[in-house]
Formats: structure tokens, sequence, C-alpha cells
């Protein structure tokens, strides 16, 4: 078995158990990584006044963990600017949050010239390299320049953007060509492999062939989509965990014969978190004789921080809930029960259990793993409700949730209704078809259909195959549902 080396922004040791919002990234590669030999490379989380490329290097359970500390010219440039401001909000459809500073760009290849320095001399020439996410799209080709000629793989976690978006980022046409130093480059759903297609023929005058390659600025590349999952196995024992059992009760006493609907997301402007206020908020106010009957707990703590952005999305929600609360409560009763900070993995799978309805509706999301955790946390005897954005990865998979359109309060009112009064039957019936999605399509099978594709380039090197698939042009793309809801043309 080849090595397997991966680079991502951030590292966890993959026994990694406890308290965290380390997102979802970072958690499922721990999982993924577990028994399994190799390299995982990334950053510290460190400032250090000028960059030496010193690895501090960490042995678990077969993989070796290695981090790198970085200046903080670097960390505002590349991961506060470049990654979280421009980035993260354009391929989130945010425009109007996203900041096209050349400087942020210039730190972005910097770090990625870093990375590549000091990754480069621990390459040998049997390892498969794969690098995760929108921090490190240039880091193949740093890495070519550098003589690695070794397959190397990059995986997208957050959606690709629709190409009339993508085109305001000054440099559009080098960050995409950059990604053609790739051999292979995965998405998680069709739709997010179609919005690039998109690009490529449209925009990049490239061509996309029926077996999967993608050709433009004269490399040929495969690109395929491979659906994250959980650790399933690994989420149903924590689920049985003595510690999630003490949690569920805990909620379960203070629930007091109460439904109790869950929100869990890091706190971001992507998860919807705003709209799902103001959906319950229509909720209550359609439904007055429910309102003292239910109450929404809503767990979001922190991310990014240094990002204004942030900062006032917190602010924003913290307003809403007290006005939504100072409306409706009464004396023995609040709504809403908003939750700043991360709770342990264990405490969260016994209130994802406790809950009637698991409520996940992001604007715009690559997968969504709290959609996975919920069902894989449920007592199979007496289910919740999955209420699940449309515009989540996971809606493509997650056909047995309630799917519904987070922009729409009407839509969310009616969905919660429709949940909570849910006949058990229905609930078994809709539960054991999602659950057996969330086992079979776990974390382990993305993981091996993802490293059996690049193992893949190795064994069939894309040259080889020139010729032998024919263009399939023009390709019917599928209109991006996010598009359509910010009207735009698909
Ligand atoms: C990115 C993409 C894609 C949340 N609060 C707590 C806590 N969490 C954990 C959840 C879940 C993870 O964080 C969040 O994962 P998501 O997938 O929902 O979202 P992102 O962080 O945005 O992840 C996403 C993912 O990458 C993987 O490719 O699915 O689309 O945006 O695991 O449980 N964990 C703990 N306490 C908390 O309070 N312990």
């Amino acid at each position: 078995m080849s090595r397997l080396i991966c680079v991502s922004n951030r590292v966890t040791p993959p026994s990694t158990k406890g308290a965290g919002s380390q997102g979802g990234l970072a958690l499922a590669l721990g999982a993924a990584l577990r028994q399994y030999r190799g390299i995982w490379l990334g950053w510290s989380g460190h400032t250090t006044p000028e960059f030496t490329g010193q690895l501090t290097i960490q042995r678990t359970a077969g993989v070796t963990l290695a981090t790198v500390d970085l200046e903080e010219q670097d960390v505002q440039e590349y991961y506060n600017g470049y990654a979280n401001m421009t980035l993260w909000p354009l391929f989130h459809h945010r425009i109007d949050l996203t900041a096209y500073d050349r400087s942020f760009g210039s730190g972005y290849e910097r770090v990625n010239r870093r990375f590549a320095e000091v990754l480069a001399p621990l390459i040998e020439p049997d390892d498969l390299i794969w690098v995760h996410d929108y921090h490190l799209i240039p880091l193949a080709r740093e890495l070519r320049k550098r003589g690695v000629k070794n397959p190397i793989g990059f995986f997208l976690h957050i959606p690709w953007p629709a190409r009339q978006l993508l085109v305001t980022l000054p440099r559009h046409r080098q960050l995409v060509e950059s990604l053609f130093e790739y051999d292979l480059v995965g998405f998680h759903t069709d739709e997010w492999l179609d919005a690039f297609h998109g690009y490529v023929a449209k925009e990049a005058g490239g061509q996309v062939l029926a077996d999967g390659r993608v050709r433009a600025f004269g490399r040929t590349i495969r690109a395929r989509a491979f659906p994250i999952g959980i650790d399933a196995e690994d989420f149903a024992a924590i689920a049985g965990s003595t510690t999630a059992k003490r949690s569920w009760e805990r909620m379960i006493k203070s629930a007091q014969g109460r439904a109790m609907i869950v929100g869990v997301d890091r706190l971001d402007y992507s998860k919807g978190l705003e709209e799902r206020f103001h959906g319950y908020e229509r909720f209550l106010a359609d439904n007055p004789d429910l309102q003292k009957h239910v109450f929404l707990l809503q767990i979001a703590p922190p991310t990014r921080e240094d990002v204004e952005e942030y900062q006032e999305i917190r602010q924003r929600l913290e307003a809403l809930t007290g006005r939504i609360n100072g409306v409706f409560s009464d004396v023995d009763w609040a709504p809403i029960r908003y939750v700043n900070h991360a709770f342990r993995r264990d405490e969260l799978a016994g209130v994802y259990r406790a809950a009637r309805v698991g409520l996940v509706t992001p604007l715009r999301d690559g997968m969504n793993l709290v959609a996975k955790e919920y069902v894989a946390a449920q007592d199979p005897e007496d289910p919740g409700v999955l209420i699940l954005s449309r515009f989540a990865g996971a809606a493509r998979q997650m056909r047995e949730a309630l799917i519904v359109n987070p922009y729409s309060q009407e839509d969310l009112s009616d969905a919660l209704k429709q949940g909570l009064a849910m006949p058990l039957e229905e609930r078994v019936a809709r539960w054991r078809a999602l659950m057996g999605g969330v086992m079979r399509d776990d974390v382990v099978a993305w993981r091996n259909s993802f490293v059996d594709a690049l193992t893949a380039v190795r064994e069939a090197p894309l040259e080889e195959l020139e010729g032998l698939a024919a263009p399939v042009e023009p390709r019917s793309f599928a209109p991006d549902p996010a598009s359509a809801a910010l009207g735009l043309p698909s």
C-alpha cells in the first residue's frame, strides 16, 4: 500500500473526541486517516516572528502529524484574508461579503509556496498526495515546480461557485489553471462538479469528456464527485456512551415534555441561522396552540472571530434571539435556547438523540455533516425527523428528509409543523432509509473511493488515455439551485 500524504490548513489528532468546533473537514479527515499509514501536514495554528519551515512532528495511531508555524502576516493575508474573506464568501455566493484585496492574494500564494517548501523533501516516490480545500488550491503547482511527479489529488470541501460569480475574482483564470496541476479533483456532489465543468467549458474554452476527464490550459485531469460521510460506526458508538446517555437525560428532563428542535452549526453566515430563526418565528406565529409545546435549541460555537463579518453575525443573532424570546416568552417558557459554546462530541450525540426535529438549513453548504450525525444518533425505535435545506450537498443523498427552501419562512414553518406531527411509523420508515445511506456512504467509503481513483492515476497515466474518449459537447449543465435562488442565469 502506498503511503498517503494529506495536506490541509489545520490538522487534528485522529483520536480527538472531546469538545471543539474544528469544523467538518478536520473531523472527517481525522477519522479517514485513522489506521492509515501516512503523513498529515498543516498549519500549527501558531505564529512565529520569522518563517523557518521547522516541522513539529507527532506520531499517533499510524499517522504522522506534521505542523508548521506561520508568520502573523501569513495568517492575516492567507487565512483570515484570502481563504476566509475572499474564497469562502465567494464560493458560498456571498459576493457582497467578498474582499478582493491584492495583498490577500499574494499572501495566499506565499503560504502555498511555504507549504510546498516544507512538504517536498518529505515525499517519497511511491507516495500519493491528497490536498484538501480552498486554502491550498495552488499547492500542486508549487510542488510540480519543485519536481514532484507523484499523483496529486485535490478535494474541495465547499461548493464550487457558479461561473458568473467566480469571474468576479481577479485572477480567477490563474486560480482555476492551478487546479489543472492536480491529477484528480474531487467535489462533494454532481452539482458542484457541473458548476466546475461550466467554468471549464464556457470560460476556459476547455472540454469535458464523457469519461470524467476534463481538458483545459493544455492539461487533462480527472474530476468527479466523492460525497463525504461521517464516521458512522464511531458516532453510533459515541451515541451509546455513558456521557451521551447522561446528556440525553439532562435534555429530556429540562424539556419537561416539550418537543425539542435542535440546530448545531459553526456560527457562520452560510449556515442560514438568521433565516432559520425567522422561519421558526413564523412557525410560532402560525401555530399559537403549539407555542408552549416546543423549543429550539441552537448550538452555535463561534469561529473565525478575527473576521468582522463573523463578529457581526454573532451580534445580529443575539439581537434576533432576544427579540423573538422577548415577544413570545412566558414566565415558564422561552422559545429559543441559544448557546454560544462548543460541546463535547459525546454530549452532542445525546443532544441530537433527545431532539424530535433536527433543523439543518444552510443557504449553501458543500455537504453538511451535522445532518448525518443527527440521523446516526437517533433511537431506532423512536427516531426524530430531519429537516434539511435543498442547498446542502447532503440533500442530494438524504432524500427521505423533509427538504426545504431555507429562504422561505413559510416553507420552514410548514416543515416544522409536519415534522413535529409526523406519526411514528413514518418517522421510522424515513429514518431507516436515511440511516442505511449514512452507514453505507461513510467516511471510510469516501476515503477509499478517492484513494482508489488517485491510485488509478498511477496505473493509467492520463497521457496514455489521450484520444480514447470523445468530448461531450455541448454538455447540458444542471442549473445550480443556489444560483436560481439568487436569480442568476443558469
Ligand atoms: C466543511 C463544509 C462539509 C459543530 N458544533 C460543535 C461541533 N460541531 C461539528 C459538527 C460537525 C462539524 O462541526 C461541522 O461540519 P459541517 O459539515 O456541518 O460544516 P463545516 O464545518 O462548514 O465543514 C461542509 C465539511 O467541510 C466536510 O467536508 O460537509 O459543507 O462547509 O461534525 O458536529 N462539534 C463539537 N461541539 C460543537 O459544539 N464537538
